[in-house]
């Protein structure tokens, strides 16, 4: 179906960094994501934003999935949240700390591994309406908003969701097969509800749009059918706009970028083979392509 948008095709680039560059100028990045089974998403999160050049990377998690997110990688600072019973983040109870955070922090990446509960989704409803930092929304932020999704349309900042069409599916009440029969069609009208908000329709083909502009993403392969390659792109995506890119632009070149550090990684261990931790490892050379 044809939608009525500016394509676009040309990937922004970060630029090179000054001679006297210092972390306080690459951005502060805040992840809030894991839960009881799921801290290797946490830890996806953390490692792919340091790899795609976030100054600062803090990982905060419920307090018995902190710790554990700390021994996965050494660069990123983590911090235990009070937990329900369930092992996820427990809100309000955590209010106090997040704000803290939350203060320090120049972009948010929330999500993976979260889990779901009645407390989450006021957590996420408070971010979206009562936060004032620019924030990445991905998988578990999404599905605890999909009794609210109207709340979007309330952003006063820059937000990125980045759905796949289970998630978009749940967040709009359009099955997955009307999802994937119009990727742009149902892209553009989820974005045009507010003029901050950025949607990224994850799958082969990632659309990326902003209800005015429209990228379609070349890069990427099926090895990247595997648990935890999208918590990787948030990370990305996050560390972009903590640089100082503008929503849609970070969301272009995290797409793009992702999916190169997949295509790169593909070479060393095949599609099958292929884990999400190798995009992280593909980040590095992909960001070296890229300029
Ligand atoms: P179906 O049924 O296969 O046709 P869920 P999740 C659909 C965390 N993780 N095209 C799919 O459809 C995440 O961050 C933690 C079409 C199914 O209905 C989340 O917090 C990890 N359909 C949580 O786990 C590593 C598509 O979506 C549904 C599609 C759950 O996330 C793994 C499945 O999605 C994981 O990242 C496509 N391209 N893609 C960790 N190491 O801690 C998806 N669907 O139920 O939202 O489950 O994505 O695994
Ligand atoms: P998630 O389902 O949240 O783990 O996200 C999966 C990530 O891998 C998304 O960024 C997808 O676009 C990407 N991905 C998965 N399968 C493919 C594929 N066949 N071709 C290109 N990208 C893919
Ligand atoms: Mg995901």
């Amino acid at each position: 179906m044809s939608v009525d948008v500016e394509r676009i095709s040309a990937v922004p680039s970060l630029g090179k960094r000054p001679a006297d560059s210092h972390k306080g100028m690459f951005g502060h990045v805040l992840v809030l994501a894991g839960g009881r089974g799921m801290a290797g998403a946490a830890g996806l999160v953390g490692a792919s934003a340091l790899r795609s050049g976030a100054g600062l990377v803090r990982v905060a998690s419920p307090s018995e999935v902190a710790p554990v997110v700390a021994t996965f990688e050494p660069s990123y600072m983590t911090y235990p949240l009070p937990q329900d019973g369930d092992g996820l983040i427990d809100f309000p109870a955590s209010a106090p700390a997040l704000n803290r955070l939350i203060d320090q922090a120049d972009v948010l990446a929330v999500g993976p591994g979260l889990g779901q509960s009645s407390g989450l989704a006021q957590m996420v409803r408070w971010i979206v309406q009562e936060v004032g930092v620019p924030a990445v929304l991905d998988a578990d932020a999404l599905n605890n908003l999909a009794e609210a999704p109207g709340l979007l349309a309330t952003a006063s900042r820059p937000i990125v969701v980045t759905p796949h069409p289970g998630e978009f599916s749940r967040l709009t009440g359009d099955s997955i097969a009307q999802i994937q029969a119009d990727r742009e069609g149902k892209a553009v009208a989820f974005a045009r509800r507010s003029k901050n908000l950025v949607v990224v329709l994850k799958g082969t083909g990632t659309v990326v749009t902003d209800g005015r502009r429209l990228f379609v993403n070349p890069t990427g392969n099926p090895g990247m059918a595997t648990g935890g390659a999208g918590d990787v792109l948030t990370g990305v995506i996050a560390a972009l706009m903590g640089q100082g890119m503008p929503a849609f632009e970070a969301a272009v070149l995290g797409v793009h970028a992702h999916g190169l550090a997949g295509d790169i990684a593909r070479q060393h261990s095949g599609e099958v083979g292929l884990i999400a931790g190798d995009i992280v490892d593909g980040l590095a050379d992909a960001f070296e392509a890229l300029g």
